[in-house]
């Protein structure tokens, strides 16, 4: 008897509610193809018209609705006007990140042909890597405080979170990942030099991890010459593996480099599955283009691809799927329909239907 997976559907704010539905678009077409057992509900809170009206980004016990599902399906949050950056993040996603404990967030970036590579000289193949990121803890702690302010003795203070649990846990992921790949080559990027409590822990960290590897080849990087060989190398890196800030910026600059960051996927994982994992794309809500159907709805499908690798756990219809999708994405990517941050001109929808379109036929 095969499982049937049980995913919850969350638009959230702005462009997540234009692409959530071609992802779904192109999952259905996947369930056609390969006979994948999908069941699907739609969630309409943790956006910030939910804020609005309630007060709070979800309700009470959002925790008990969404904790039986196998997978959460994300679209996007944010939109400042309504509701400070903060408050939406916190009351949302870091939410979803930290209390199903999705401590692995996996970044793919890739350089597709036809895509238009703002990096002189590159080719598909020359950007091809993973950014795994910590997804609980680290920088992005709700530790600190703020004292007088509005005076001029106002003192501000933010912690960050480092635990050893916390830090192999993530590196053991990286490192395994690393293994599974042809060039076995990890990089982790630190900042030990100016961040003198948290970093060198974390390097010490990297340094006993990798004894446990003595196939992978590692080295770690400061962050900020890192980024700079994102640009200028970006054929180096195979596995890069970061703190919860620097990988938030690394997987945004990652894309940017491969062409645009409206194709970048994200899976935010609870590898042991005791708690749904939730795939996202990496980018935001966008509410400057909100409304005109311009939203590359790439970066969706292909975490919905991520999603179903992920439950089929080795499932040869799901690995399938994925596959299929991917290939369909490559292939729209090349010769289909563009939307305008990849120069062309088409909808949201003609894209995400070229996609199912090539997976029915
Ligand atoms: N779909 C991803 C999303 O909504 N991102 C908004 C954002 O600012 N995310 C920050 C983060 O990933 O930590």
């Amino acid at each position: 008897m095969n499982k049937t997976y049980k995913i919850a559907a969350i638009a959230g704010d702005g462009i997540g509610q234009e692409v959530l539905p071609e992802g779904l678009r192109v999952l259905h077409a996947a369930a056609e193809r390969w006979s994948l057992d999908l069941q699907f509900e739609t969630f309409a809170w943790a956006n910030c018209d939910y804020y609005q009206q309630h007060g709070q980004m979800m309700p009470d016990d959002w925790f008990e609705q969404l904790k039986g599902f196998d997978a959460i399906y994300f679209g996007a949050v944010g939109w400042p006007d309504k509701v400070p950056d903060h408050i939406s993040l916190w009351g949302s996603l870091l939410k979803f990140r930290r209390d199903f404990d999705q401590y692995v967030n996996l970044r793919p970036v890739r350089l597709f042909p036809g895509v238009p590579c703002p990096l002189a000289n590159k080719a598909p193949g020359d950007i091809d890597f993973f950014v795994v990121r910590e997804n609980t803890e680290g920088e992005y702690s709700p530790l600190g405080g703020r004292m007088f302010e509005g005076t001029d003795r106002e003192v501000v203070i933010q912690e960050s979170v480092f635990t050893r649990h916390g830090v192999d846990r993530i590196l053991k992921y990286a490192f395994e990942l690393a293994q599974q790949r042809p060039r076995k080559t990890l990089t982790a990027a630190t900042k030990s030099n100016g961040m003198a409590v948290t970093m060198p822990f974390w390097d010490e960290r990297v340094a006993a991890m990798a004894q446990r590897y003595p196939d992978i080849v590692w080295d770690k990087q400061h962050i900020d010459i890192l980024c700079a060989r994102f640009v200028l190398n970006p054929e180096r890196f195979d596995v890069v593996v970061a703190s919860n800030l620097f990988g938030d910026i690394l997987s945004d600059l990652g894309p940017a480099c491969a062409g645009t960051i409206g194709i970048a996927p994200s899976a935010n994982l609870n590898p042991e599955r005791h708690l749904p994992s939730l795939f996202e794309p990496v980018h935001g809500s966008a509410p400057d283009i909100f409304g005109r159907n311009i939203a590359n709805p790439i970066a969706m499908i292909w975490s919905g691809a991520l999603m179903l690798d992920f439950l089929g756990n080795g499932d040869q219809r799901y690995r399938q799927a994925h596959d299929g999708i991917l290939s369909a994405i490559e292939k729209t990517l090349a010769d289909g329909p563009r939307t305008p941050d990849l120069r062309g001109s088409a909808s949201t929808q003609q894209v995400g239907q070229a996609i199912a379109d090539l997976l029915s036929s």
